[in-house]
């Protein structure tokens, strides 16, 4: 079965009523959708607004807590006006934790943001990189050890143009299908890629699993054709929030979203008992982390 799209009233970024149902949905694997939140941008900030701001990966990316930006070479005052905007965009998210989702607000991790002004369609990537495949997302060098990956993104395309994407499977039809290819990492793996730096902490099981149900699902064009699925148009000016390592998503066209990532540890859920990794775990009959 396909994953859900529930739509959530709300226009503001902070205050208004919590609805428990909310984290419910969530947790359900569905995702929220917020027509009528928008992201102010300034007109001021309208001239950031081209690829050229992008240096080498597909997005610009800002970390909250040092108040440092990547993936950039924008210099002088631009480059203090994009960090302004994505620390304004960042703290809005994390308001919206504490008005829409307060039960893992106290728990809550904040990740990294980014802005994504390159457009999606005919960009060119390998595939492992290219999100316009079904996947589950997992971080190759920033292990969660079963922390779920909670996602804000937002539609500010100033043209009009919306954010298509397709949601697919439910995790648990994902996990079936493809843990028969999943192979266990030998012991020392996790110690070596500490070592070479490729990632920056022990890559737990579930982690390595988890990348290799990425990859699985993007090298299999039969079940990116076959698979079940529902193609969604975010028009400019909404909102919308998903776990995304258990809603399985593809973004297919689209150009100028802002997004932050945010990692809620399996003690702030309702039911971690619906967490891919306690999903993985009974599957597979063995602790993953
Ligand atoms: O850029 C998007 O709309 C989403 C792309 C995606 O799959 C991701 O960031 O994990
Ligand atoms: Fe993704």
């Amino acid at each position: 079965m396909a994953s859900r799209i529930t739509t959530i009233d709300r226009s503001a970024w902070s205050g208004g009523v919590a609805i428990p149902q909310d984290a419910e949905s969530l947790e359900a694997g569905d995702v929220l959708f917020l027509p009528a939140l928008r992201f102010e941008v300034e007109p001021a900030d309208l001239r950031l607004f081209s690829p050229d701001l992008v240096a080498a990966a597909k997005n610009v990316s800002f970390d909250p807590r040092r108040g440092r930006l990547g993936g950039t070479s924008v210099e002088g005052s631009d480059r203090s006006h994009l960090r302004d905007f994505m620390a304004r965009f960042s703290g809005a998210a994390l308001e919206l934790m504490g008005a829409a989702l307060p039960g893992y607000r106290p728990r809550i991790e904040t990740g990294r943001a980014s802005f994504r002004p390159v457009e999606i369609a005919g960009r060119a990537s390998s595939w492992r990189k290219d999100d316009t495949r079904l996947h589950l997302d997992s971080f190759p060098a920033t292990p969660v050890h079963g922390k779920r990956i909670l996602r804000v993104f937002t539609n500010v395309n100033p043209h009009g143009r919306p954010r298509s994407w397709r949601v697919g499977d439910a995790f648990e039809s994902v996990a079936r299908r493809f843990i028969p290819q999943l192979r266990m990492p030998w012991p020392g793996a996790s110690a070596l890629l500490r070592l070479l730096r490729i990632t920056k902490s022990p890559r737990s099981r579930y982690d390595a699993l988890m990348l290799q149900l990425h990859d699985c699902m993007k090298a299999d064009t039969a079940y990116q054709a076959a698979a079940p699925q529902l193609s969604v148009d975010f028009p400019p000016g909404s909102t919308w929030i998903a776990f995304t390592d258990q809603v399985s998503h593809a973004a297919m066209a689209g150009q100028y979203q802002l997004e932050q990532t945010f990692l809620v540890p399996l003690q702030a859920m309702r039911d971690e008992q619906r967490s891919p990794l306690r999903i993985l775990e009974r599957l597979m009959g063995r602790r993953l982390v």
